[in-house]
């Protein structure tokens, strides 16, 4: 059975030309840097991002941690966003892994505020501190936001002042641009090191790719190991990933135009309160009380119909458009919604 998923744009299937280039991709062992497709993989990516250097990693998660550990030193201290996907989302591996505390800012919709960031970072002078060792900034946001570039740039800049560097969560940073209307070398620029994912509207089954100077990537490359994201003959995966970046970062535009109409129509439903100030990318949250429809109603009403949804998180649904939704399949959505009313 066909189910139209609107839990997240992780849910997508590789393309046919995915499939085929998977199947003939040439391959080698590419813990000795030999697989020429995952090489491939990473030379366009480093590009696209305006970076020196790229290396694939397993997941999203993976490379902001592994971005986190290169970074810093035991026991220093993180500045991140409360809502990031670093602090929310990874089940607490920067403490396990890095070995590092995270030092948590209010966010306004997922973005910072530049003066915020300088007044947490530690003075050298107090032995009691810890090391502000990282800032990470997320772009797009999970919140559903795009990040504007002069925000970013500022905090860079404090982050070049105190000698801190900057990590960037781009796990969707090409819908940021799209959303931003700049290229993503743009958006990349104002981080050190950038994480973006090929498994989240680009379609690819599996993977990511951190971005940064050749320095940075030689010392992750050994951290990677040490994780255990060597990955030998990945330019099966690579194949897809080289489709995902080259054509389907092109049609993000389309999932953007899909969540508007879909927001748009939600909005006109009593009791659906759209948050139609974070609406930039690919994804709708909306909150709507018990009284109008119960929450498992909802889940199980839609799930008998095909479509899959996600429970309610922090108080708000989030329903997530991708290359697999199109608009006749929001319009059935849109539909079952309001006969479950
Ligand atoms: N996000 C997933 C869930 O983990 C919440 C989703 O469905 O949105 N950074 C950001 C901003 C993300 O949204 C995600 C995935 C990741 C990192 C992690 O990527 P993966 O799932 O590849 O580890």
């Amino acid at each position: 059975m066909r189910y139209i998923d609107l839990r997240s744009d992780t849910v997508t299937m590789p393309t046919e030309e995915m499939r085929k280039a998977m199947a003939e991709a040439e391959v080698g062992d590419d813990v000795y840097e030999d697989d020429p497709t995952v090489n491939r993989l990473q030379e366009l990516a480093a590009e696209m991002v305006g970076k020196e250097a790229a290396l694939f990693v397993p997941s999203g998660t993976f490379g902001n941690q592994l971005c986190v550990l290169t970074h810093t030193r035991r026991g220093d201290e993180v500045i991140l966003g409360e809502d990031c996907h670093i602090v929310l989302h990874e089940v607490g591996g920067a403490a396990v892994i890095a070995g590092v505390q995270l030092r948590t800012l209010k966010s306004n919709n997922g973005m910072l505020d530049p003066a915020d960031v300088e007044a947490a970072i530690r003075p050298g002078d107090d032995i009691h501190y810890p090391h502000t060792g990282l800032i990470c900034v997320e772009n797009a946001h999970g919140l559903g936001t795009a990040i504007p570039v002069d925000n970013l740039q500022a905090i860079k800049k404090i982050g070049e002042e105190h000698g801190i560097p900057v990590h960037m969560d781009g796990a969707r940073i090409f819908n940021a641009a799209v959303a931003l209307g700049v290229d993503a070398k743009e958006i990349a620029a104002c981080a050190d090191s950038v994480q973006f994912c090929l498994s989240k509207g680009l379609a690819a089954p599996v993977g990511s790719l951190v971005a940064g100077t050749k320095e940075f990537i030689e010392i992750a490359r050994k951290n990677r190991k040490l994780m255990g994201g060597g990955m030998r003959q990945a330019g099966i995966l690579a194949a897809a990933g080289i489709i995902a970046l080259e054509k389907m970062t092109k049609r993000l535009h389309i999932d953007h135009e899909n969540a508007a109409y879909l927001a748009d129509q939600l909005s006109r439903i009593p009791g659906v309160y759209v948050k139609a100030d974070r609406l930039d990318i690919n994804m709708v949250f909306f909150e709507m009380g018990p009284e109008v429809i119960p929450e498992q109603k909802l889940i199980d009403h839609f799930l008998k119909n095909g479509v899959k949804i996600c429970g309610i998180e922090d108080g708000e649904w989030r329903f997530v458009t991708n290359v697999d939704v199109t608009r006749e399949d929001i319009d059935f959505v849109l539909a079952r919604f309001k006969e479950c009313l």
